[in-house]
């Protein structure tokens, strides 16, 4: 007896020691913008949902600020099996699947609640599972949210105002060909190098989520802004499917899940965010400039050629498909 008992806490001790090393699993997690925006509190509340229900088996590092790449590089990581995971903008990955081209046309979606029902549908898990056979796995659709135009020059009443702007895009054609369709200089650049675009004068108007404003400082460089909402962005979280392949189905379950309930939160703060970023625009310097409904309409009638050329290549099935979940939004 006088032996037994330093005998079990040593191969208590041994044993406990063993299934910590074995079992704990280190992922990595990077995203483009800040720990503030809703991308990183919900990137937090992400590692923090995996930690619980791993009981601590799985640690979740997260990453903000683009500090493990740009979106794009971040993408290739994951591609390659450096990187687990990532949050960022279906945007950038249409250079891998066309048909995610869909969430960029403009003026495809008018509320919030239409976007859930595309990005939550059948549609939305369609486009998601087009990206396995390049390396990525879609888990969870987060908010990015309705884009608005910025820029250092002047009022946009009206699209024609939009004419011989310099205009930052994202890497992305259906933005490309939406702001060149409305006369712009459009700049394809990554979300990492914008605002010291916009600081250099290299580039005078960009186009994002109000969500994005406060972290990224955005006021200090832009003057003017139109609540144009001529595209709802989301973002997609994903996982390296070289590493997605070698968890167990347990694990694979915590991360699943983890994601869907950290994307109903992220989407709230998201919008809240956006809702009281919006009220304090002129606080922070900015001149707000709504554009009138008619104004808006001819905005959507000069980029209608680019919906519809973009409309053939993504599919006219899926379109379709997508539009009958807008209505059914809409009863
Ligand atoms: C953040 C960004 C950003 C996106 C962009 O990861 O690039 O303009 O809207 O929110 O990638």
């Amino acid at each position: 007896m006088k032996l037994l008992k330093p005998l079990l806490v040593l191969t208590g001790f041994l044993f406990c020691a063993a299934h910590a090393g074995a079992e704990e699993l280190k992922v990595k997690f990077g995203y483009g913008s800040t720990e503030q925006h809703p991308q990183g509190v919900a990137a937090k509340l992400f590692a923090d949902l995996v930690k619980t229900k791993s009981k601590g088996q799985i640690v979740v590092n997260t990453y903000s600020s683009g500090k493990l790449g740009s979106d794009p590089q971040m993408q290739s990581s994951l591609q390659g099996g450096t990187l687990e995971m990532m949050v960022g903008p279906t945007s950038n990955l249409v250079g891998l699947v066309q048909e995610l081209g869909l969430f960029d046309l403009p003026f495809l979606f008018s509320s919030n609640k239409e976007a859930d029902a595309v990005m939550d549908g059948a549609t939305g898990k369609a486009l998601a599972e087009k990206l396995e056979p390049h390396g990525l796995i879609g888990l969870a659709y987060w908010e990015n949210g309705f884009r608005h135009v910025t820029n250092s020059k002047r009022h946009i009443k009206r699209p024609e105002d939009i004419h011989g702007l310099k205009i930052r895009v994202m890497q992305n054609p259906v933005f490309n060909d939406t702001f060149k369709a409305l006369g712009a200089n459009t700049v394809p650049l990554a979300f990492t190098e914008l605002y010291t675009a916009l600081d250099m004068k290299a580039v005078d108007a960009q186009e994002n989520p109000l969500g994005l404003f406060e972290s990224t400082k955005f006021y200090e460089v832009q003057k003017y802004i139109t609540l144009s909402a001529h595209v709802y962005a989301p973002f997609i979280v994903l996982a390296s499917k070289k590493w997605w392949d070698t968890l167990s189905d347990a694990n694979r379950k915590i991360i699943r899940e983890a994601a869907l309930e950290s994307a109903v939160a992220q989407r709230k703060l998201a919008r809240d965010m956006a809702e009281q970023t919006e009220k304090r625009l002129k606080e922070l310097g900015m001149e707000v400039t709504v554009m009138s409904p008619e104004e808006r309409n001819r905005m959507r009638e000069a980029v209608k050629p680019v919906f519809q050329k973009y409309a053939q290549t993504i599919g006219e099935d899926l379109v379709n498909q997508a539009l009958a979940d807008i209505r059914k939004a809409n009863p």
